[in-house]
């Protein structure tokens, strides 16, 4: 049976990393060691993360876990995690050229009633290997040769883009490999479905108040948009990735930079929401345009359906 053989050819992350490597002829597979060290990273925190830890211990053992990862790929030379104030530049005898930022457990105030958290991360390469630098991780997302996350929820879902398109694998625990089971994944156009924070309502700007009144009470005859807030960024990024909509966390009058991280939260997520024909946007520019000047900065950001964010784009544009 053609079903039954297909089911035996299984297309793991290593395998599918591996074709897409070759496609470069200057490839010698750095790229796919330093994605099977991530890929380890993730299989560690999931199993953690399914024995019940508690949050504190989850939170501290993911990031040890990814930055002994990434350090023993032997091509990192600079980390920046979201847990560790200062980036971590490696030690010159296992230098290798990529950077990478990550957030090693979002969402992790949610771990201990169960919901959905993940690791978020993505890759840059080093400017120049003999100038190691904090500017190599202070480029626009666009620079990111890759991007991804990893979720641990009813499964173990990892979704990537090297930059051609957007796959998403599933964690077999039988056989411990991430195989194939979304390839090629495209947001829908537009979508039905906002997400945010609504309870900061009270602080907002005009244009991100407008937007959310006009998913509630749309005045051109469409139905309104339902509300889905789960309050960790890579399910709700997740979910309007495959289903459509709108994920926003917006400025506030208490947070005029919003809350998420340009770096390991913001650019991952517009990176694979572009990728994946959406757009990412920062309430002034395209969120991928934007140069960081610090590491940890924040920024907000509104995500996802290519139509849905056109209208959040023009009422910031009719603001000006
Ligand atoms: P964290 O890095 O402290 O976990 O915060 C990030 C999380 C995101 O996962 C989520 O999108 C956001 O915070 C939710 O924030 P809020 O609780 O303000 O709605
Ligand atoms: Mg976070």
């Amino acid at each position: 049976h053609a079903a039954d053989a297909h089911r035996t050819d299984l297309m793991t992350i290593t395998r599918h990393v591996l074709n897409e490597q070759t496609k470069h002829a200057e490839s010698r597979g750095d790229f796919s060691i330093l994605l099977n060290h991530i890929v380890l990273g993730c299989k560690f925190v999931c199993s953690a993360v399914n024995k019940g830890e508690e949050q504190k211990k989850l939170d501290v053992l993911s990031n040890e876990v990814f930055v002994k990862a990434l350090i023993s790929s032997g091509r990192t030379c600079i980390l920046v995690s979201e847990e560790d104030v200062e980036a971590t530049f490696v030690d010159p005898a296992l230098r290798g050229k990529y950077c990478v930022v990550f957030d090693p457990l979002d969402g992790s105030s949610n771990i201990d009633c169960g919901v959905s958290i993940g690791t978020i991360f993505g890759i840059y390469m080093v400017k120049d290997a003999n100038e190691v630098t904090i500017n190599n991780v202070l480029q626009p997302g666009k620079n990111m040769l890759a991007a991804g996350y990893c979720m641990y929820g009813s499964s173990c879902t990892l979704v990537l883009s090297t930059g051609n398109g957007v796959n998403g694998f599933t964690l077999d625990p039988s056989l411990g490999e991430f195989i194939l089971t979304h390839p090629n994944i495209k947001i829908p156009k537009k979508g039905k479905i906002y997400s945010a924070n609504e309870g900061n309502a009270k602080n907002w700007d005009g244009p991100t108040a407008k937007f959310i009144e006009k998913c509630k009470f749309p005045k051109d005859g469409s139905s309104p948009k339902s509300l889905r807030y789960i309050g960790s960024m890579v399910a709700d990024v997740h979910r309007t990735l495959l289903y459509g909509g709108i994920f926003l966390y917006p400025a506030d009058k208490k947070s005029p930079n919003g809350k998420l991280r340009v770096l390991y939260e913001v650019f991952p997520m517009s990176f694979l929401m572009e990728q994946a024909g959406g757009q990412a946007f920062t309430g002034k520019q395209r969120a991928l345009d934007l140069v960081p000047t610090k590491i940890h900065q924040r920024s907000p950001i509104f995500l996802g359906s290519y139509d849905d964010v056109e209208e959040i784009k023009a009422l910031y544009a009719a603001e000006e």
